[in-house]
Formats: structure tokens, sequence, C-alpha cells
């Protein structure tokens, strides 16, 4: 994964949450934002006017900004139903995803059905395995048996979506959303300030609306930690 490579030519820690419905907007942040990301996380599903020229389009984004894109889609099947939304639906998400999220509720079968699948184009890996909305049902021991089956599966795990870094591995990037300068709740969401997380031995920090709602220079705010 060349994605240290990004983090040091471009000076940034930071992944864009580009939570938008519209093709129309989710281009024109990336164009704003683009230069200063090493990662642009997408909700492929959110998007109300996907089409074919979507794929084209976002690839070509990412050549020109030099940045990683991750499809959060959050996973969570059995294998069979997974192969199914990873490669085919109307997203074909692993054409154009470089990295994916899946929740570690059921990550040991996921990726041992992905193992095993003759696909050369196969994302790597995110496990979900704290989460920052409010009454989340995720406890130590879980976080725990994500760890474990990331490190059975390290060929294709990079890292995690997580609070902190919850198992000291440096194999393993810890990935925080829930970041905003203001720390508040907001609705179900918890935000943290960048530094906080930082501090908690975050590696990226996952930053949506804070930046989109904002005037975007707030983004270097979130680049450089
Ligand atoms: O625990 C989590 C995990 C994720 S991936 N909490 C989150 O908020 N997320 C995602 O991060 C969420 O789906 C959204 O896309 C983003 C946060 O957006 P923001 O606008 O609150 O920064």
């Amino acid at each position: 994964m060349l994605l240290n490579k990004i983090i040091l030519e471009k000076n940034t820690r930071l992944c864009f949450s580009a939570d938008f419905t519209t093709q129309k907007e989710l281009f024109k942040w990336i164009d704003i934002i683009g230069p200063h990301i090493c990662i642009l996380k997408t909700h492929i599903d959110i998007l109300e006017d996907f089409d074919d020229s979507f794929i084209k389009k976002i690839l070509e984004k990412k050549e020109k900004y030099n940045f990683f894109i991750l499809e959060d889609r959050k996973f969570a099947d059995i294998g069979k139903t997974f192969e199914k939304q990873l490669f085919g639906g109307i997203y074909k998400i692993a054409s154009w995803a470089d990295i994916i999220t899946i929740h570690g509720i059921c990550s040991e079968g996921m990726l041992s059905y992905l193992t095993k699948l003759n696909n050369t184009k196969i994302p790597k890996v995110l496990i979900v395995s704290q989460m920052s909305s409010i009454g989340n049902i995720i406890d130590t021991m879980y976080s725990e048996n994500c760890y474990k089956i990331a490190k059975k599966y390290n060929n294709l795990v990079i890292g995690f979506i997580a609070q902190n870094n919850f198992c000291n591995d440096k194999q393993f990037l810890i990935l925080t959303p829930g970041i905003n300068i203001n720390s508040k709740n907001e609705k179900d969401q918890n935000y943290r300030t960048p530094r906080d997380a930082i501090n908690s031995g975050s590696d990226i920090l996952i930053v949506g609306s804070a930046i989109y709602k904002n005037n975007p220079n707030c983004v270097f705010n979130y680049k450089i930690l």
C-alpha cells in the first residue's frame, strides 16, 4: 500500500468524508479538497444520480489529485452476499475502491471468503472496531476480537475505524471519524477535536461536515498534525 507515500508527499493525514447526494456537489468538493487529502471516503449508496460515468470520473480525480478511494459501505453479511455487494450490483465497488470498510461482527467469515476468491482486484479492508456514535454497543472485547481477526488476515486488512489506538500495533492504521474542532454531540454523533484523536493514537482523521459545512479553508485545521 502506497498510502504512506501519499501522506508524506502531500503532507496530510486527512481523509475527507464526501457525504454528498449529487455527483455535481461531490465532484465540486473533490476539486476543492482533493489537493489536501490522502483518502477520499465515499458512501456510494447515498448518491441520487449515480450512473456509469461516475466510475470513470472518480478514477480521473484520483489520478489528478493522488488519493486513495475508501468506500465506506460497512459490509456485514455472509460471504456470498458480500461478494455480490462488493463486485456486482450497479456500483461495482471493487472496480474503483482501493479500500472498503467492513463491520467486525462477521468479518472473519467475509475475510476468509475474500481470501479464497480468484479475483485480482480486491480492495484492502478496514474493520470497524469502535464507533463514534452515541449508544453503540461495541465493547472492549469486540474490539479485541476485531484485532485478532485483522492479524489473521493481514494480507487484506490494513487497519481499523476506531476512536483510539486500542491495539497498539504499528502494522495497522487507525482511522478516526467523529472529528470537529468544536468537540460536541450532534444528534447521535460524538465529535472530538483533531488533537484529542491524535493524542489517542489516531493515524488518519476522517472529517466530513466540519469541512463542507464551513469555509473550505478550515481544511487546514485538520490536515497537519
Ligand atoms: O464510527 C463511525 C464510523 C464511521 S466510518 N462514525 C462515523 O461517523 N463514520 C462515518 O464518518 C460516517 O458514516 C460519516 O460518513 C463520517 C462522519 O461524518 P461527519 O460529517 O460527522 O464528519
